[in-house]
């Protein structure tokens, strides 16, 4: 069971962010309300929210869940892949430290975002992207096999459309994953259930198991539909303001 996350709320200068989409510049009030009730949903799912101040030097802060690697048996401290987010991980760092006292960190040459690492259980699929080069899913791989978790790695660099491998994955328990078409024919998933993500839905592959619930995007009905249809009750969640900056719903939290 899930029982804490760690939120941070959109700045001012959210905006400023990073972002590959087309979509318009995302309106400060509305990202707000719509933190909010990702907060509200969380905290309906059972957990304990420790929520960080807004940071304004980082634009792209409230996505935490770039910053670390947060398990059962171990937190690991990421280095993002993209110079503007680096100074994240001290803030994320000093909350993490109240909740693990096994804190490792990844270091130079290595490279990697939170967004690509899937957690399915005790195996970890480790996205090879844009974000997070080889070295840094090496030594991801190798922190992780120190804590006695398997892992394989996913390149997703000639996969157009998703900044991450989580933008197009993601875990339901039971050895069952969504999945994008674009990558549902890959080796690594052989042996899990498939959920398949119908086209013009893409977005919403990026949902997230929380204890008894799924939360996805609201505006995809053919995902939530066939994910009720499987027995999981969903939390349909407006994320149009963080879609603008590239963000899902996962990259809003980091949970353990
Ligand atoms: C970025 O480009 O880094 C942010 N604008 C979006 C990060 C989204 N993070 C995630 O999916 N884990």
């Amino acid at each position: 069971m899930l029982s804490g996350a760690v939120v941070r709320p959109p700045s001012v200068n959210f905006a400023n962010g990073l972002t590959s989409v087309e979509l318009g510049m995302p309106v400060y009030g509305r990202a707000l309300e719509q933190h909010e009730a990702y907060c509200a949903a969380l905290t309906q799912c059972g957990l304990k929210l420790t929520r960080l101040e807004a940071e304004e030097r980082y634009p792209d802060s409230t996505f935490v869940e770039d910053t670390a690697v947060v398990t059962e048996r171990c937190a690991i401290l990421t280095r993002p892949g993209t110079p503007s987010r680096v100074g994240e991980v001290a803030g994320v760092k000093a909350v993490l430290a109240e909740f693990y006292s096994e804190l490792a960190s990844l270091c130079e040459p290595g490279r990697l975002d939170g967004g690509d690492i899937c957690e399915a259980e005790n195996h970890f699929f480790i996205g090879i992207s844009g974000r997070t080069n080889a070295a840094g899913a090496q030594q991801l791989a190798e922190l992780l096999a120190s804590f006695n978790y398997t892992s394989s790695f996913v390149d997703i660099r000639e996969v157009d459309g998703i900044l991450h491998l989580k933008s197009g994955v993601a875990y339901l328990g039971d050895k069952r994953m969504v999945v994008i078409e674009a990558l549902r024919n890959r080796e690594e998933f052989r042996g899990y259930e498939l959920v398949r993500v119908q086209a013009g839905e893409e977005y919403a592959a990026n949902c997230v198991m929380v204890n008894d619930h799924v939360l996805v995007a609201a505006g995809y009905p053919a995902l939530e539909k066939t994910l009720r249809e499987l027995g999981y009750q969903t939390i349909a969640l407006e994320m149009t303001e963080f879609q603008k900056m590239d963000g899902g719903l996962s990259c809003l939290s980091l949970r353990f």
